[in-house]
């Protein structure tokens, strides 16, 4: 009989996809083992972070078996964390083992086979060392009793939080914070919400800001500022389509129908233009994307971790750090031009309802920065899909510098508007 005693780790996170063992697992012993993949042949370089860690688990740690909570994603997963008896190492009863391997055994019985699947596992203590039996008899009964041992360890106070670790459960959406006020509609269908909003104050003007569809650039995963050009795709087409019609039913009319003199923002604005033949229809230079400088056109996925420690430096208030060097621009580049430029198309209109046709970064700076509470440091918190409407309220004072307040954020039309 084996001795098993709890000995806490630190707390490992693993992610692995399941492969085929030997068979033996549930055939020859009645415990099927879900053996994770090791990427033994690959040089380092050549793994993802998530590979990296299980490599190195194996590698690092001592053989032996271990205690964790584990979760198998997909629909076959059944969406539940469990408990899980894993054993690691060169499973030495038997001799044709050639790498150490990592077999969970999880403590729920799955109808069907998972293999394929991904297994999470966030693995807390150690139980007992492996050894090597002289009877599969034996190894079984001791398994066994393995699995009653973790079935309890696992039971205390101490590991209760670990089984609700978010790492466990991808399939919970991670709800971001509310960051506007209860009284600002945000992510919500159009056409609803257009019809429930105040009537105008006196002396304002209302603002339909908006973005325009999705082009090539934004399914293809490409960077396409302020110095690039991308078309509207069939899907951009129908999105500008649907928020015509939806503006249609729940506007009266535009004074001002207008877009920056990009392509993707002039062919939305253009399609929402021929439903409203009275607007005057205004290109304004200024509105265009933000420049991207030297990353202009690079594959997102290239340059991501630019453009997350870029974005982490604007979060932190450096806010005239630019994207792709001195041709690019920053935040505070684009929202000097931006509200200018607004406010110049607004300043004549009060009473009127006007609407702008521009792009993701310049709505997000504008709605950030006039947004109590939030701050142009918040922009990467301001929701912005394509075709997305924001709705801002305008006071046309005599001097130019009169307040927004924002009333919608990232409404959209038709078939998406449901979340
Ligand atoms: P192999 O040698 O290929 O790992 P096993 O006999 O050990 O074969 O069976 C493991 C497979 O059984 C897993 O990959 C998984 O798809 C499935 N399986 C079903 N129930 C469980 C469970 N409770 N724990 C682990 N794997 C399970
Ligand atoms: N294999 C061993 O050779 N010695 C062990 O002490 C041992 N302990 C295990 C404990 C548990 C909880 C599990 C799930 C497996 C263990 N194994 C051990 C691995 C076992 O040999 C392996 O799962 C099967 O050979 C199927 O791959
Ligand atoms: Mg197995």
């Amino acid at each position: 009989m084996e001795t098993r005693q709890l000995s806490f780790i630190t707390p490992v996170r693993l992610r692995a996809k399941v492969v085929h063992g030997y068979g033996r697992g549930s055939k020859q012993l009645g415990f099927p083992t879900a053996n994770l993949e090791i990427r033994w042949d690959a040089d380092a370089s050549q793994l993802s972070e998530e590979e990296l860690s299980v490599r190195d688990f194996a590698m690092s740690h001592r053989t032996g078996i271990y205690c964790a909570f584990g979760s198998v994603e997909g629909p076959l997963g059944g969406q539940q964390v469990h408990k899980v008896a894993m054993s690691m190492g060169w499973n030495p009863t038997f001799d044709d083992v050639k790498a150490k391997t990592i077999e969970p055994w999880i403590l729920h019985h799955f109808d069907e086979d998972f293999y394929g699947s991904h297994l999470r596992l966030l693995v807390l203590a150690y139980v007992r060392p492996e050894v090597k039996f002289e009877s599969t008899e034996q190894l079984k009964k001791e398994i066994a009793a393995d699995g009653e041992f973790c079935q309890a360890s696992l039971s205390i106070p101490e590991f209760a939080a670990f089984q609700k670790d978010p790492f466990l459960t991808p399939w919970e959406v991670q709800k971001p914070p509310a960051i506007f006020a209860s009284q600002i509609v945000t992510s919500a269908p159009l056409k609803e919400t257009l019809q429930s909003l105040p009537p105008l104050q006196p002396g304002f003007a209302r603002l339909f800001l908006t973005r325009h569809g999705e082009t090539d650039a934004n399914e293809q995963g490409f960077l396409c500022g302020g110095d690039h050009e991308s078309q509207l795709n069939a899907q951009g087409e129908k999105q500008a389509e649907e928020l015509a019609q939806e503006l249609l039913r729940s506007v009266d009319g535009f004074a001002v129908v207008g877009s920056s003199e990009q392509r993707r923002a002039m062919g939305s604005a253009e399609l929402v233009a021929q439903r409203f033949p009275a607007a005057r229809r205004v290109r304004v230079k200024e509105l265009h994307e933000m420049k991207y400088g030297d990353l202009e056109g690079a594959r997102i996925a290239d340059v991501r971790s630019d453009m997350i420690s870029l974005s982490q430096s604007w979060r932190q208030g450096s806010l005239q750090e630019r994207v792709g060097g001195e041709r690019g621009e920053s935040p505070e580049d684009v929202i000097k031009r931006v509200l200018a430029s607004v406010r110049q198309v607004l300043q004549g209109e009060i009473g009127q309802s006007v609407l702008l046709v521009c792009h993701s970064w310049v709505n997000k700076t504008l709605i950030a920065s006039v947004t109590p509470g939030l701050g142009l440091h918040k922009l990467l918190d301001v929701p912005q899909r394509n075709c997305a409407v924001n709705v801002l309220d305008y006071s046309c004072g005599e001097d130019g510098e009169g307040e927004f307040r924002v009333l919608a954020v990232d409404l959209v039309a038709g078939s998406r508007a449901r979340i």
